[in-house]
């Protein structure tokens, strides 16, 4: 050792690599126990799912045909040419799956309600059946101590609805569907979410048109699409508040451009808290706010939506709390243009899952709250959905996806520092339970995203590695 001391190297290259003792002896002693970061006391642990992905059985008990049923009957629109059949059959199989969460000791679970199988010509007469499987449904996960959160609407709707969401009736026939259920199940479910994801089943349904009812709508009609689709929204709200049991706590599931500080600067936050407030504008931002912003409306020109007297104040009624589904995040910096920000490009070489679109920045789960919370301060904030599609290697004894584990144990740090810096994040839900129907990609292997693995031709459920993962930061209350 020459001009460098042995000391001065450890510095720079770490007492192993310079050949120094690491461990006790250093006064640098390995950790006792393992690194814990802990979520509050209470925190809510659960697993999300949704009806169309999940139930199958869509001929049964006179379940009505919905947009979705349509639309992966078409030829071309769903890869292998899956529908919802068989899916993971859970319209028979609840029981088994509620157990693999009590398995899991998670406390609650995510699902929603198929709207088709209670009014399956969209309005007016109610199968009973449909009522019937519901109540059972709830009544086994309350036995077995999981608490239902319950989505009215997770995209499938009746495909008997004339003209869909680009009709404005459809707004209050979801209403009319959601106050009526709310009465039926209000006394044992305490959180309803209105509807998931307006941002996506307007926009990749109507404008992209990979989703159902699979258009491609120029900008004036998808605007009054997706003002119908926050009209629904409020409309819901307004309903469920009349009929549900006093204690129930109503609110929507988002999945909103959560915009990331590329560097944590006062001016980068702020530009970024600014971008996630003006890129959700037609969505969460207008049923946070109860208006579309003047940069917005300005922005769309002609093409902005028609609105109703007395829309903005329904769809700006204020939630019990914000449940936001959490994959991916956007970078972006200040800059000396009009909007006072831009976003850095996203490049075919960014980390991904194995969606296309599931590009990996565990940041936008700090984010997500924080931005939410300074922008609209609502009373609760759930993740209602966070996961990913990863690769499953099949073993002779286990099922392993440490892709999937990574992927979530790097968004959960980011989700803890929020609940850790006083935010009023309150629980968590995991997509997805199970393997599932994946939309657009059916049942293919890369996009399957359950933590426990399902075989679509005999049903069974086993867990994967990232389900003894999740058992683990659950039995923990804390990252792990
Ligand atoms: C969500 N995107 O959909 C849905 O709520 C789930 O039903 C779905 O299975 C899950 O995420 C995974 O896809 C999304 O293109 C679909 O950014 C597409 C996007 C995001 C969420």
């Amino acid at each position: 050792m020459s001009k460098l001391s042995r000391r001065n190297l450890a510095k720079v290259l770490g007492g192993a690599a310079a050949g120094i003792a690491v461990g006790t002896r250093t006064g640098n002693p390995a950790p006792a126990a393992p690194r814990e970061q802990r979520f509050p006391e209470g925190f809510v642990w659960g697993c999300a799912s949704a009806a169309y992905q999940s139930e199958g059985a869509t001929q049964v008990d006179g379940r009505g045909d919905s947009n979705w049923d349509v639309f992966s009957r078409t030829p071309g629109k769903i890869k292998d040419g899956a529908t919802g059949d068989p899916a993971c059959d859970a319209y028979h199989r609840y029981a088994e799956d509620h157990q693999l969460l009590k398995n899991l000791g998670a406390g609650a679970y995510r699902i929603s309600i198929a709207w088709p199988r209670i009014f399956p010509e969209g309005r007016g007469r109610v199968n009973q059946k449909g009522v019937d499987h519901y109540n059972r449904v709830i009544d086994d996960m309350l036995e077995k101590g999981i608490r239902p959160y319950v989505t009215m609407f997770h995209w499938d709707y009746p495909a008997a609805l004339p003209g869909g969401w680009q009709n404005r009736d459809t707004a209050s026939a979801l209403a009319d569907y959601a106050g009526f259920m709310a009465g039926k199940i209000s006394d044992r479910v305490k959180d309803i979410m209105t509807t998931n994801e307006i941002r996506i089943f307007t926009d990749v349904g109507h404008s992209i048109g990979r989703h159902a009812p699979g258009l491609e709508l120029p900008p004036a009609q998808a605007n009054q699409v997706r003002h119908h689709g926050v009209l629904a929204h409020g409309l819901a709200l307004q309903a469920i508040r009349a009929t549900a049991k006093t204690g129930t706590r109503v609110g929507f599931a988002e999945n909103p451009a959560i915009m990331i500080p590329v560097i944590e600067t006062p001016e980068c936050i702020a530009a970024a808290r600014k971008a996630t407030r003006e890129g959700n504008a037609p969505y969460m931002t207008a049923m946070m706010e109860g208006k579309y912003l003047d940069s917005y409306l300005t922005a769309e020109g002609a093409n902005a939506p028609k609105v109703g007297s007395g829309d903005m104040k329904a769809i700006g009624a204020p939630v019990d709390f914000v449940a936001i589904n959490l994959y991916t995040g956007y970078y972006v910096r200040p800059a000396k243009n009009e909007n006072g920000y831009e976003f850095l490009q996203t490049l075919p070489t960014s980390p991904r899952m194995n969606h296309e679109w599931l590009v990996i920045r565990p940041e936008a789960g700090y984010w997500a709250v924080r931005h939410t919370s300074e922008l609209w301060n609502p009373k609760a904030i759930y993740i209602s959905e966070n996961g990913a599609s990863a690769t499953d290697v099949i073993t002779p004894t286990q099922v392993d996806d440490a892709d999937r584990l990574m992927y979530l144990r790097n968004y959960l740090t980011h989700f803890q520092r929020a609940s850790a810096e006083g935010y009023s994040l309150k629980g968590y839900f995991l997509w997805c339970l199970m393997d599932n129907f994946e939309w657009e990609y059916g049942y293919s292997d890369s996009v399957r995203m359950g933590i426990h693995r399902v075989d679509f031709n005999t049903q069974k459920r086993t867990p994967k590695l990232s389900a003894a993962w999740y058992k683990e930061v659950i039995r923990r209350n804390a990252v792990v």
